[in-house]
């Protein structure tokens, strides 16, 4: 054991057996900032903008166990947008229309699909979506993608900027429960990084049960312009969070239970954990040697403790590390140590070193401030200082790098949030164009922040203007169940259209498909198109009307009904509600969307739009006669 780690491991001992464990274990939810004055919020600043105003900033935030993406604007806080990805939409017909059944089942795992059918069902209907972060070029956001993980069911998402929409989602075999995700920021995205979090048999098909010593974890690559899995990384230990560095060469995952603990005293049971360090250039040259085994389609090298791999390189950090962050000087990499009151700080240019084993993994650690109690994540301002919260003090902490490095105490303030934060972000923090003005510290509890709802509480978000020499609490946003991260990108990065382009490939299938009916998908057709019993239905809207106004169809038939909105006007989005049958969907503007049902109910039931749409949006509206089967 090295000077540094006993001198590390010794001091980590001291704190957590008097105070962090206790709290933690104890009463998750009452640390001792919980109770600290709360200082009154001050509706003031530029956090205020007047009716009309435009925000500065695009945040893209989660929103966990709702499984959906949100749009923010920063610095009102205001939520503008709610994009469907993993959850199901009774508003958009997320879920449920031909376009995103497709986009939600055509990358399921056959025994994924399997138990699905057993169920009823053809998708998923719940996500817990923690993690949303935006495609980079060199090493800034570049507008295109928004990519994002499902901790739930195993799967990785991407939105399209262009249209606000999810355009893939897919399943990842062989690991379990992917949680941290990252683009990577250097050329350009690239990889996208996705930690599995949980351990399991690697063929996990009964044969192993209860036996942990035969469990493995994996890190996986997928590649953000096809959305196909490049490689698997077998790893020691499980993974938390991940994020890569600015030179295209490494990525790093912290690992809270390097264990392999199925318990909670198994679990946080060694006094160090670690942080895996992946060679990209190495993994690659793996791939290319054949040094893996194929499963499920996909590439999977050993990157296990003890393979004596370049693949990997474990950094021991203290027990249960949890959030990491490259800062934007592309340098440093903060490891935040959860358990330990402590942040790692990581130099990525040891890294070489490290691999080469000149250095032992120890050496890769340049400072590891004392910060406060249960730091999870830090932010920056692109100007030396980081912003680390403290889940178990309910504070944020201001701290220099510079002065971190010279063994100095680097804290420069605390603050007070309200209460228990866990992520925060920064506008534009994880890119180099880091430009230290707002900070939000993403709160998990609100307790007496907000009108009492009940049991279940709001999250809350408090805005924090970081451009003084002090912290300032500007603003208290509620968010329901539960934005976990967020990013704050400036908004002349992102350039949505405001009408579809007609020639869109989201609803390829059905322009596929009127073509073989000999139908022109624009204008739609006078008549329903049979097919046996598959029946279909041909429209298109222009407010406030469907071109068809009535139809037959016949009882137990199978009907799907194909709307094309020719409206090209700015936000003139119509709907198809089918009522009695559970069918609604949304149609913007030029767009076509489909849904498929079986007509079982005979008799006359309405159709009608349900996005207020004109002033005669009321009267937008048809009826289906379904005639009865002959008894
Ligand atoms: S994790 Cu939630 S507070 Cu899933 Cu990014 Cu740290
Ligand atoms: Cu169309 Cu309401």
């Amino acid at each position: 054991m090295s000077d540094k780690t006993e001198k590390l491991t010794v001091s980590r001992r001291g704190v957590l057996g008097a105070t962090a464990t206790g709290a933690l274990m104890a009463t998750t939810g009452v640390g001792a900032g919980m109770f600290a004055g709360a200082r009154p919020v001050r509706a003031e600043g530029k956090a205020s903008l007047a009716p009309g105003e435009l925000d500065e900033y695009y945040g893209f935030w989660s929103s966990g166990q709702t499984g959906e993406l949100r749009i923010l604007g920063v610095p009102s806080m205001r939520e503008i947008m709610r994009v469907p990805v993993f959850n199901r939409c009774s508003a958009t017909g997320w879920g449920q229309t031909n376009e995103s059944l497709k986009i939600l089942t055509e990358n399921l795992l056959p025994e994924t699909k399997e138990m699905l059918a057993a169920h009823g069902k053809q998708t998923y209907d719940n996500g817990d979506l923690h993690h949303p972060h935006m495609s980079f070029t060199d090493g800034v956001y570049d507008g295109r993608y928004l990519f994002m993980n499902d901790k739930a069911n195993t799967r990785v998402a991407r939105v399209r900027c262009d249209v606000m929409k999810c355009d893939k989602i897919i399943e990842i075999p062989n690991a379990h429960d992917i949680h941290g995700l990252r683009p990577q920021k250097f050329p350009r995205t690239g990889y996208v990084f996705a930690n599995g979090e949980h351990e399991a048999p690697l063929v996990n098909d009964g044969t192993v049960l209860d036996d942990p010593s035969q469990y493995v974890n994996v890190y996986t690559a997928i590649d953000g312009d096809t959305m196909e899995i490049a490689w698997q990384v077998l790893v020691s230990g499980n993974l938390d969070n991940t994020d890569c560095d600015y030179q295209g060469k490494y990525s790093f995952s912290t690992s809270y239970n390097s264990e392999m603990g199925t318990n909670l005293a198994e679990m946080t049971e060694g006094e160090l954990d670690h942080v895996v360090v992946f060679n990209l250039k190495e993994i690659e040259a793996g791939v290319a040697a054949g040094d893996y085994q194929e499963l499920n389609g996909v590439k999977v090298l050993d990157g296990r403790k003890g393979q004596n791999k370049n693949y990997t390189r474990y950094i021991p950090i203290p027990n249960s590390p949890h959030g990491i962050n490259t800062a934007p000087d592309g340098k440093h990499v903060m490891i935040n140590g959860k358990l330990s009151p402590t942040v790692s700080v990581m130099d990525v240019t040891k890294l070489d070193d490290l691999f080469a084993g000149n250095i032992e993994p120890r050496d890769c650690i340049v400072a590891e401030p004392e910060l406060g109690l249960g730091p999870l994540h830090t932010a920056f301002d692109g100007q030396g200082n980081c912003f680390t919260t403290l889940f178990l003090d309910s504070q944020v902490v201001k701290w220099n790098i510079d002065k971190a490095l010279a063994g100095e105490d680097p804290i420069i303030e605390k603050v007070d949030v309200q209460y228990q934060p866990g992520h925060n972000s920064t506008s534009m923090g994880e890119t180099k164009e880091a430009d230290g003005k707002w900070l939000v510290s993403m709160n998990k509890f609100s307790k007496d922040r907000f009108l009492n709802t009940g049991p279940l509480k709001a999250e809350n978000e408090q805005l924090i203007d970081i451009t003084g020499s002090s912290m300032k609490v500007v603003h208290d946003g509620p968010t329901f169940a539960e934005p976990h991260d967020s990013i704050i990108v400036r908004a002349d990065i992102v350039k949505p259209l405001n009408i579809w382009n007609r020639d869109d490939s989201m609803w390829e299938e059905a322009r596929k498909q009127a073509e073989a009916d000999g139908v022109d998908l624009d204008w739609g057709h006078d008549e329903p198109i049979r097919d046996g019993n598959k029946v279909r239905v041909y429209m298109h809207s222009i407010a406030p009307n469907f071109s068809l106004e009535k139809f037959t169809v016949k009882q137990g038939d199978e009907v799907t009904i194909y709307v094309t909105n020719m409206d090209d006007i700015e936000d003139v989005t119509h709907g198809f509600c089918l009522s009695n049958f559970g069918v609604a969907m949304e149609v913007g503007p030029q767009a076509t969307a489909s849904v498929t049902f079986t007509a079982t109910r005979p008799g006359v039931h309405w159709y009608y739009c349900q996005w207020f749409c004109h002033a005669l949006h009321m009267e937008m509206r048809g009826r289906i006669f379904v005639e009865p089967k002959a008894t």
